[in-house]
């Protein structure tokens, strides 16, 4: 049951910036320090002072944390009165976004801090909340993980999955043992996750060439999973996504169809586990996760496993357009298992979309995901992390309670005072397969055939992108590298057809179907080819 409750009175309690001493009385943790205190990295450290629970110190307010095992998942409630600030959960990760709200909601200015008085109370709606390193194409880089687990902390997500499609010792060759030093770049993530409670996933393929029926092959995978163990890995997914599944020799003779064979190795992989480790999670992908409809092998691969395990689904198509509410409750009801929408949104590792950018909102998902079934969502990035963290954002905003996103905040925070520039180049760069890749706007210059239009509007994008070139954001100059390129030479054809010199306008829509980048608006390549061949 999600809530997301804010009673603020309206009055502050005001201090000197630095000098409110907040002293910290865990019933959260036994002797719980103040150092321990988790809350996020964005807020800034010196606005008060926390003391532990012995301190002789006069404090102005005591900080209470408080087990409350009623609160559930991630929730928090907050309650800040005159004399005491409690923050109730049921986990630590609930403390961290009570604390978290918690600084929010302080204002400061000048040498002030004021402290609102009130009560706020959320609970997330869906348990599972984060990204799949999912997509095909080169894997991120370790910096780029290191990033992304970064992003993961400061937006109320709890999840990282690890399953890049080109890993090919996740896959391919799912047999063979990860090298020390990429066992080390693994401890690394595990550290930070569990610094920070990120569930970790590492997400294994091995239904390429898995023999169901050998011994061997079921050998050599728990080997692989205990290597990931070893390494503190607790969190981990079966993915049966992409693969040929129809059986052939001694797996048909045995178990006669490819659900039977699914759900034993389910099953081995699920008992491995539960013999290996304390606590565990697995998920499971199945290879129809994007049906709209019933199966025999859904059928099969339900039934015969454990069903509080759950299965991943990525709407009624791969790259969904939408997730309806009736799309949900019957996938629900045919899998018999809580499902995790595993959102191909924003890849664009698709062969028709790899030259472009997605750069839009979260949309065309039901608010009532969790209400039908649905304990999760990881979405599919882009190649591009940075570009990616547009949607990502207003994503982790839907995750938590749908339906109170802002685009706004998320292209705000990522452009700061480059926003307006940033708005006219997101608007060149919708998400073709969510959305119709064109705004009203451009839609209506196509049709009015406006190519004085085409022209002042791919200006815009011109002057925007360069004025982009000056956002501080390295990794963001990197990845729209071409962007600027491609939109100077939108503007030439433009310009071309303009002044009706069409070899010129030849020259250059050839130019521009070859490069690397290309814009999802691509208004005057469009105008070329409809009206002026
Ligand atoms: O979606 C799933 C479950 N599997 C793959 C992804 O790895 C891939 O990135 C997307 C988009 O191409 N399609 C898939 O089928």
């Amino acid at each position: 049951m999600k809530y997301k409750e804010n009673y603020l009175t309206g009055e502050y309690l005001s201090f000197k910036k630095g000098e409110l001493q907040l002293r910290l009385e865990s019933r959260f943790i036994r002797f719980g320090k103040p150092e321990d205190v988790p809350y996020g990295t964005s807020y800034p450290r010196d606005l008060f002072v926390i003391l532990p629970g012995d301190t002789e110190e006069v404090c102005d307010l005591t900080l209470r944390h408080k087990f409350d095992r009623g609160i559930l998942g991630d929730g928090f409630k907050l309650e800040v009165g005159r004399e005491m600030v409690t923050i109730s959960a049921s986990c630590r990760r609930g403390i961290r976004y009570g604390m978290e709200a918690f600084m929010e909601k302080i204002e400061w200015r000048d040498e002030m801090i004021f402290v609102p008085l009130g009560e706020i109370k959320h609970v997330p709606s869906l348990s599972v909340r984060g990204i799949v390193e999912g997509f095909y194409g080169i894997p991120w880089q370790h910096e780029d993980r290191l990033e992304a687990l970064r992003f993961i902390r400061d937006h109320k997500l709890n999840t990282y999955m690890y399953a890049p499609k080109h890993d090919t010792l996740g896959r391919m060759n799912w047999r063979e043992f990860y090298p020390k030093e990429e066992l080390a770049l693994f401890k690394e993530y595990i550290d930070f996750s569990a610094e920070w409670d990120i569930d970790f996933y590492y997400m294994i393929s091995p239904g390429n060439d898995i023999d169901y029926t050998k011994e061997i092959d079921l050998e050599a995978l728990f080997a692989k999973l205990k290597q990931l163990v070893e390494v503190g890995v607790t969190h981990f997914g079966l993915l049966l996504d992409d693969i040929d599944y129809v059986l052939k020799g001694a797996a048909k003779k045995r178990f006669k169809s490819p659900g039977v064979a699914h759900a034993y190795l389910v099953r081995e992989v699920d008992a491995f586990l539960c013999d290996t480790l304390e606590t565990y999670e697995l998920v499971v992908c199945p290879t129809e996760y994007d049906n709209g409809f019933d199966s025999p092998y859904l059928e099969e691969l339900g039934a015969h496993t454990p069903s509080e395990i759950p299965f991943f689904w990525t709407g009624p198509e791969t790259l969904a357009h939408a997730i309806t509410t009736t799309d949900i409750k019957q996938m629900s009801e045919i899998f018999g298992h809580p499902i995790i929408i595993w959102d191909n949104t924003p890849v664009n590792d698709f062969e028709a979309d790899k030259k472009q950018f997605f750069l839009s909102p979260y949309e065309n998902r039901t608010l009532y995901l969790a209400e039908n079934g649905a304990v999760g969502l990881v979405a599919n990035p882009m190649p591009a992390l940075e570009l990616s963290k547009i949607t990502l954002h207003h994503m982790s905003q839907f995750a938590w309670f749908p339906g109170s996103e802002n685009f706004d905040a998320a292209l705000s925070e990522f452009a700061g005072e480059f926003l307006p520039s940033f708005r006219i180049f997101t608007a060149h760069n919708l998400n073709t397969r969510v959305h119709f890749g064109l705004s009203l706007r451009h839609q209506t210059l196509l049709r009015e055939k406006n190519i004085h239009g085409i022209t002042s509007e791919v200006e815009k994008l011109v002057l925007a992108l360069r004025e982009l070139k000056s956002l501080p954001n390295s990794r963001f100059q990197i990845e729209t590298a071409q962007c600027l390129e491609r939109a100077e030479r939108e503007l030439l054809l433009a310009q071309a057809i303009v002044e009706g010199d069409m070899k010129k306008a030849d020259l250059i829509a050839l130019e521009l179907s070859e490069m690397d980048y290309q814009t999802s608006s691509n208004l005057p390549y469009r105008f070329y080819k409809n009206y002026s061949l």
